[in-house]
């Protein structure tokens, strides 16, 4: 077993999505849990991908294709890690903030909702103020999540509060954010409604932020 989680995760680090794709089918066969093949053999990898970004080991083409290979082997986890056959929720807008084309962790955080009942419309990257309101607007969506990898897209959050305000919908939405750089403390600086550090406590902060 310990073997199989090496090969997803040296699958990631060299961005071989075939040898991802092909070890998570047979992990999955031999009875590892879903989660454990997320955390083990593909989270912490992209964590070790980033250093290697860091320390000038690794360039940009490198880190998207260690992000394509993950996002293969996500696609086959997916039915493993939602739950089944819940009543809807409530409804979620999602998307990674203006200016972020990291959308990873957003699209995990969306998995998760989904298959905690949320009805989720996926704003997709580089979402614009503009969008997540009128997706308040138009969907009736009682929650914004919002993801940012980059520190510098971070203020993104704001502009986004302030534009819900200006446009009278902020009482209307309960806001939470999440990603690498995101914390507790940014979350109450900038008003948020909550915070998350990972895909399945932004299901559970989620689910009480619509039920309260
Ligand atoms: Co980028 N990148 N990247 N990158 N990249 C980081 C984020 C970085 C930390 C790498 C590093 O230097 N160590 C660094 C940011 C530094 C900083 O801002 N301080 C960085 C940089 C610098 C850049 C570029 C600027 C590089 C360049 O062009 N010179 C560039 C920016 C492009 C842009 O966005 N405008 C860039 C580009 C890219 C790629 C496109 C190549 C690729 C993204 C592909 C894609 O997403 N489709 C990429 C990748 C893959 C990474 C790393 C290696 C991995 C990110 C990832 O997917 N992790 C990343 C290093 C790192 O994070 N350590 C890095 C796995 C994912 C599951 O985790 O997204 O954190 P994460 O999600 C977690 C939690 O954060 C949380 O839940 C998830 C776990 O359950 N979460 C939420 C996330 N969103 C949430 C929302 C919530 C709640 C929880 O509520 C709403």
């Amino acid at each position: 077993m310990k073997q199989l989680i090496q090969e997803i995760s040296d699958g990631v680090m060299n961005g071989d999505a075939a040898t991802v794709t092909a070890k998570v089918q047979q992990a999955l066969q031999a009875g590892i849990e879903a989660s454990r093949i997320l955390n083990e053999g593909m989270i912490s990898t992209m964590a070790e991908v980033g250093r290697l970004f860091e320390e000038g080991e690794y360039f940009v083409p490198e880190m998207l294709i260690s992000a394509r290979a993950m996002q293969a082997g996500l696609g086959l986890l997916k039915p493993y890690l939602v739950e089944s056959n819940i009543q809807s929720t409530g409804k979620v807008a999602i998307g990674t903030v203006k200016g972020d084309l990291h959308d990873i962790g957003k699209n995990l955080v969306a998995m998760m909702m989904e298959g905690a009942g949320f009805e989720v419309i996926d704003l997709g990257n580089d979402v614009s103020p503009d969008k997540f309101v009128a997706a308040v607007r138009d969907s009736g969506a009682q929650i914004i999540a919002m993801s940012a990898l980059l520190t510098t897209t971070m203020p993104a959050m704001t502009t986004t509060i302030q534009a819900l305000q200006a446009a009278g919908l902020r009482d209307q939405v309960k806001v939470i954010i999440g990603g690498a750089p995101i914390t507790q403390e940014y979350a109450e600086k900038i008003g948020a409604d909550g915070f998350a550090p990972d895909a399945s406590r932004a299901v559970s902060i989620a689910k009480s932020l619509v039920q309260a």
